[in-house]
């Protein structure tokens, strides 16, 4: 039997790398589509990297950027594959303040570059399309929990961006016949997420401060709650979306969910890191058994308009993917810590 194909925009990133092993284990051919960079930036994907000269590979790369409609043309039309995962973005939300234009630029339009070149290369029949959709849309919570119903309220040029994304993807869709749909996922984490995220942020530092390395962490808004789950579990959900027997919507998330502080405490509690809180708003910090001030807050980390809370309800995943989220907290935490911690012993 012919083996099927996928291609994954975003292929460097957490969720490519994860997807892209995921995927190769299930004895797919997996094309991803990287950035030219002036350094090398495929650190998480080099343990599956097969040299171009090596004959029947399973893993082939290919430069190109969702900002530049030909190269996504001409590597869709190249590699034709079963499905495509278009997991490229500008993602962090606190520098789509700084960069709106070119988050806009490669998270909403670089979807419609690719839904483009599906329909005008006429692979409607053959290849699925798989959107990474984002909780960062429901953005000021029009309710508690936000399901596939939850009307957006993005609050900030990347939620903005993506929106459009949802949208045209739907659009495509109605209007070609695309088999196109959206993945809305909570915020998912692992030892591979992007140092300037806040889970990575805090287990990244406060690791650094346990082996005297750091001496403090400073961070934005301690109040802020998520729902975080694991970027393992979620990129099985992706393949699931792609699976099921028709094109539609799914919000992905653990229906759990925490604030920043509370991570901070339970990352403390693992490093066996003693602290007490003092203080309170922009003055609110941590002291270690020494009155040593170790965690501190700073108004820039603080985004101009913010998301305070994001719970998600994934019933209809859980009812039509048989998916649900096999990761909590506690074992979130554990592998981003031994990872952290292992990482500098090798
Ligand atoms: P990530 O680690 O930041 O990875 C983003 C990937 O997109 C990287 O491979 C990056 O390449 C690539 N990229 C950025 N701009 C590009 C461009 N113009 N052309 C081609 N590739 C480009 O993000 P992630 O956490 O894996 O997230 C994957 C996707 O899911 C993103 O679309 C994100 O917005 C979305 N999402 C993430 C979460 C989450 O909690 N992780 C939740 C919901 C949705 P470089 O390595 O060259 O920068
Ligand atoms: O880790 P964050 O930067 O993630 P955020 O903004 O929720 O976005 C992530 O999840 C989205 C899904 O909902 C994705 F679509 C998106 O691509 C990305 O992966 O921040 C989480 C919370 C925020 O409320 C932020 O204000 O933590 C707060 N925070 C507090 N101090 C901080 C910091 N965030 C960062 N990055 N750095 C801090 O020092």
């Amino acid at each position: 039997m012919k083996k099927k194909s996928a291609l994954i925009f975003g292929i460097t990133g957490q969720d490519g790398s994860y997807l892209a092993k995921f995927l190769l284990r299930k004895k797919y051919i997996v094309h991803g589509v990287k950035r030219r960079s002036s350094s090398i930036n495929t650190s998480r994907i080099d343990d599956i990297y097969e040299e171009p000269t090596k004959k029947n590979r399973s893993f082939i790369l290919h430069h190109g950027d969702v900002t530049d409609s030909s190269s996504i043309l001409h590597i869709i039309e190249k590699t034709k594959p079963s499905e495509i995962y278009n997991l490229a973005a500008q993602s962090h939300v606190a520098v789509s303040f700084e960069v709106p234009e070119y988050t806009a630029n490669s998270d909403a339009l670089g979807t419609l570059r690719i839904l483009e070149a599906i329909k005008s290369l006429k692979l409607q029949k053959k290849t699925r399309f798989y959107q990474a959709g984002t909780s960062e849309m429901f953005g000021r919570v029009q309710e508690i929990p936000q399901n596939e119903k939850t009307p957006f309220y993005p609050r900030s040029p990347y939620g903005v961006a993506k929106v459009y994304a949802h949208w045209i993807t739907i659009n495509y869709r109605e209007a070609y016949g695309l088999f196109a749909s959206n993945g809305i996922l909570f915020n998912h984490e692992s030892p591979l997420r992007g140092e300037t995220f806040v889970t990575k942020k805090i287990v990244s530092t406060l690791c650094k401060i346990k082996k005297g390395e750091a001496k403090s962490l400073v961070l934005g808004n301690l109040y802020a709650k998520r729902d975080w789950g694991h970027a393992r579990d979620y990129v099985e959900a992706m393949w699931k979306i792609l699976q099921h027997n028709k094109p539609d919507d799914f919000v992905i998330a653990t229906g759990k969910q925490y604030s920043v502080k509370y991570f901070v405490n339970k990352v403390c509690k693992k490093l066996s890191i003693k602290i007490r809180w003092r203080g309170k708003g922009i003055n609110e910090h941590a002291i270690d058994n020494n009155g040593k001030k170790i965690i501190y807050c700073s108004k820039k980390y603080y985004r101009p308009t913010e998301v305070e809370t994001l719970l998600g309800n994934s019933k209809k995943a859980r009812n039509l993917l048989n998916w649900k989220s096999k990761t909590n907290i506690d074992k979130l935490i554990d592998d981003m810590v031994d990872f952290e911690m292992e990482a500098d012993r090798k």
